[in-house]
């Protein structure tokens, strides 16, 4: 059954991966959508694409999470009723170890993963709570269950977001506004270019010998979480590749 037809969804980080084909999901069942990313001309281009293929009204806004003033303009200047926040904008900067890591990739991954997630909750949340009625759904990671070396901060960001998951469903207790987390493994997007600042072959061999989850997969999970009846709220979902077993338990076939 479709609840989703003719709801209004953001999703942020919607230029590549996962964002992407969680926007092309939605669209497809018919919900209308307010897409961001820092990129406006694949946002512009995405727009166009959703809106033909789907019919359903598509609104860009290109800005960066991690500026809390560009959050604020972005949530005053929307006109549509958000349904359905998709917290997905986030990335991982470099696997150097604690004691050798660069401060400015620690401040990417916390501003972006932790206070970007945190502003647009913020804000997007008392429309919620008011009309008594929405779901929040964060991109976590098997990495906030798990940490891993060479993951110090991104982990630590990830289990950030399963404790800011929780406590806002706690917070919103005693309200019909939902609160979910949706937890992959290894999912092949532009994720690993971005962690080895665009080396492609660094990227490639995070995958190499293995079937690693594609966004489709994860897109079609997040759409199942949203598109439960009003009463059900999935708090998380952990998915491995069938070929992962734990951060660093990976089946390559030599
Ligand atoms: P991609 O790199 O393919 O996509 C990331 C998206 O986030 C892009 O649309 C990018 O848009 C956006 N983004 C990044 N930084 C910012 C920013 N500062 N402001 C606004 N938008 C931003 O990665 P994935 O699709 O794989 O990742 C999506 C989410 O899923 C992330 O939260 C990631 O941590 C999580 N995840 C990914 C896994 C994986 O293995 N790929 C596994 C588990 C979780 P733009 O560049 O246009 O700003
Ligand atoms: C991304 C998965 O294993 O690279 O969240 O941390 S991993």
């Amino acid at each position: 059954m479709n609840r989703l037809k003719g709801k209004t969804a953001i999703v942020t980080g919607a230029t590549a991966g996962i964002g992407y084909k969680t926007a092309e999901l939605l669209a497809e069942q018919g919900v209308h959508l307010v897409i961001t990313g820092r990129r406006s001309d694949r946002l512009q281009e995405i727009k166009k694409e959703l809106e033909s293929a789907f019919g359903v009204e598509v609104q860009t806004a290109a800005f960066d999470v991690r500026d809390a003033d560009a959050c604020h303009s972005f949530v005053d200047s929307l006109s549509v009723t958000i349904d359905i926040l998709v917290n997905n904008a986030g990335l991982a900067k470099g696997t150097d170890p604690v004691f050798d890591a660069d401060f400015d990739d620690w401040n990417t991954m916390i501003d972006t993963n932790v206070k970007g997630l945190l502003y647009l909750s913020r804000l997007i949340i008392p429309g919620m709570k008011e009309r008594n009625s929405g779901h929040i759904i964060n991109l976590g990671s098997t990495a906030g269950h798990e940490s891993y070396a060479g993951g110090v901060v991104y982990t630590a960001t990830k289990h950030a977001v399963k404790a800011i998951t929780e406590s806002t469903k706690k917070d919103l207790h005693g309200t019909d506004v939902r609160v979910s987390m949706v937890s992959p493994g290894l999912v092949e997007t532009e994720f690993s270019e971005v962690r080895f600042d665009g080396d492609k072959e660094k990227a490639a061999d995070v995958y190499k010998g293995m079937k690693p989850l594609v966004a489709q997969d994860i897109a079609e999970i997040i759409v199942f979480v949203a598109n439960r009846p009003a009463h059900v709220n999935i708090m998380d979902t952990v998915i491995y590749p069938t070929a992962q077993s734990s951060a660093t338990m990976v089946h390559r076939n030599a």
